[in-house]
């Protein structure tokens, strides 16, 4: 696709060239329903949710009278968006099955392709400060949940950052776009496509506590420090995730010695996050094994999660 170019004189009208020069933008529903019509209209209607999200939040900002699987107590806005993002799936006539981090179970919302997996609102601890927080989902063509990693057939996440961005993965790319620009405001426009990771990572990010991290987490931690990187934790997955995918470098939930089977869902978060890693060029692992190979024994599954660089990862595991 024809990128942006960059030189600037003003004609008679007040015009600059740059504006004149300007490639038409191409729309997500354009580039995704480019590579499979039906996911093309899929992600239209999920990222179509971003505005309604965005005017809920000064609203749903208090926590719900309910715990998800996990036993975390849920925020109202957890609640509403989960349901919004199924409604809006079995709408879409394209969906069988949904599973989502806020329900305990499969829901079957029609006779559709695809299969959805859904962490409707990753980062809840940043609604209350006011920090970048998202959504993330993972499609599957004609497969029954829970499955596979390696089943997957796209994945992405929105952010409702200081812009609302959206990407998506295929397994020939990685995709970016961003709400309004110079396409109608609630639409997004592609803003970078076939992302690939940064040769040489400069971020590094590890969540938990320090004092519970595994000898091999510490350890390299300490490596990554000596090197310089810098250290970016935000408190969404999503976020740190999009830091890496831009700036290169090594982001993990870890095992910790009181849970060792780590934090993230990994149906729900690690999986579609691992997908969209590897498709940049990079890695996912537990440390024990390829995050997408893990086998799908349950719903609530989490794992350790370690995405970034290949290199890094690969160091990362030469410590085991
Ligand atoms: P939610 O999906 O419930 O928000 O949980 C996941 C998450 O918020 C991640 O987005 C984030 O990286 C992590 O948990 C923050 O955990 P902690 O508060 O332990 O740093």
């Amino acid at each position: 696709m024809e990128g942006r170019k960059n030189s600037r004189t003003t004609s008679r009208d007040g015009t600059s060239s740059t504006e004149k020069r300007r490639a038409p933008s191409v729309s997500l529903a354009q580039h995704a329903g480019g590579f499979d019509p039906d996911l093309g209209r899929l992600l239209e209607r999920v990222a179509g949710l971003a505005p309604r999200i965005r005017k809920e939040l000064p609203i749903r900002r208090d926590p719900a009278t309910t715990r998800n699987v996990y036993g975390e107590q849920q925020l109202e806005l957890d609640v509403w968006m989960n349901d919004l993002f199924v409604d809006a799936l079995r709408d879409s006539k394209l969906v069988a099955q949904v599973a989502s981090e806020e329900m305990g179970h499969v829901k079957e919302v029609g006779r559709g392709r695809f299969s959805v997996v859904l962490d409707p609102l990753d980062g809840s601890s940043n609604v209350k400060s006011n920090n970048i927080f998202g959504t993330i989902f993972g499609i599957f063509d004609r497969k029954a949940l829970p499955a596979r990693g390696t089943d997957l057939f796209a994945a992405g996440y929105l952010i409702y950052g200081p812009a609302t961005t959206f990407v998506y993965a295929t397994r020939t790319g990685v995709h970016e776009f961003v709400q309004g620009g110079d396409v109608h405001p609630d639409e997004f426009a592609l803003i970078e496509e076939g992302i690939r990771l940064p040769p040489k990572g400069k971020l590094y990010g590890i969540g938990g506590h320090r004092d519970k991290w595994t000898p091999e987490v510490k350890a390299f931690a300490g490596e990554l420090e000596r090197e310089l990187m810098n250290l970016r934790y935000g408190g969404s997955f999503v976020g740190d995730f999009n830091q890496i995918l831009h700036y290169g470098g090594f982001f993990a939930y870890p095992a910790q010695v009181d849970k060792p089977a780590g934090k993230y869902r990994l149906h729900f978060e690690s999986n579609p996050i691992a997908f969209i890693a590897e498709a940049a060029g990079g890695a996912g692992t537990t440390g024990t094994e390829r995050i997408l190979d893990v086998a799908a024994t349950g719903i609530d599954q989490t794992v350790p999660t370690y995405v970034g660089n290949r290199d890094l990862i690969e160091r990362f595991l030469s410590r085991f």
